[in-house]
């Protein structure tokens, strides 16, 4: 089904950076659909839920003090496989050992400034449980996009 929906954001190094509208081209540009956009700031109590399953990890206080250092572009795309494909479109998580052509490859420098957060597909719901934790329901749109006919059989 084409209606797989997927979070991302573009952390605060790439909002600094002047990197939304690149980032948000690539995944547009791959085919998916935009469906919701927000120009935010994470609080300390967000950052914690978002990124519950690193809690406790040694990275994680520099995670969320990072995360909440600056504004973010929170996003969800929708398409055929969303999740993985955003996932293959970011590149790994060290953007030192990315690939190029990937966002974090060709952009990024550095373990923690990764640019690009996305839903993780081997994680099952997860991409549920974000768009939920960062958007209502109503914030999530509902349209047809003509050129859809030309990027699926
Ligand atoms: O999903 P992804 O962002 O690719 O990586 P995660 O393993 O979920 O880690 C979240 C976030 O934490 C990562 O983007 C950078 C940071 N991080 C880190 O600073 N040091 C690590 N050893 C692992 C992850
Ligand atoms: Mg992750």
């Amino acid at each position: 089904s084409h209606d797989e929906r997927t979070f991302v954001m573009a952390k605060p190094d790439a909002v600094q950076r002047g990197l939304i509208g690149e980032i948000v081209s690539r995944i547009e540009g791959k085919g998916l659909k935009l469906v919701a956009g927000k120009f935010m700031r994470i609080d300390e109590e967000l950052a914690h839920e978002h990124y519950g399953e690193h809690e406790g990890k040694p990275f994680f206080d520099g995670l969320v003090e990072f995360i909440t250092s600056g504004p973010v572009f929170a996003m969800v795309w929708e398409g055929d496989d969303a999740t993985r494909q955003v996932r293959r479109l970011m590149g790994a998580t060290d953007a030192r050992d990315a690939q190029p052509g990937t966002i974090r490859g060709d952009l990024g420098n550095d373990l923690g400034h990764n640019l690009i957060h996305g839903s993780d597909h081997e994680d099952e719901g997860a991409n549920e449980r974000e768009i939920d934790l960062f958007f209502d329901d109503e914030e999530l749109l509902d349209w047809d996009r003509d050129a859809s006919t030309w990027v699926y059989e």
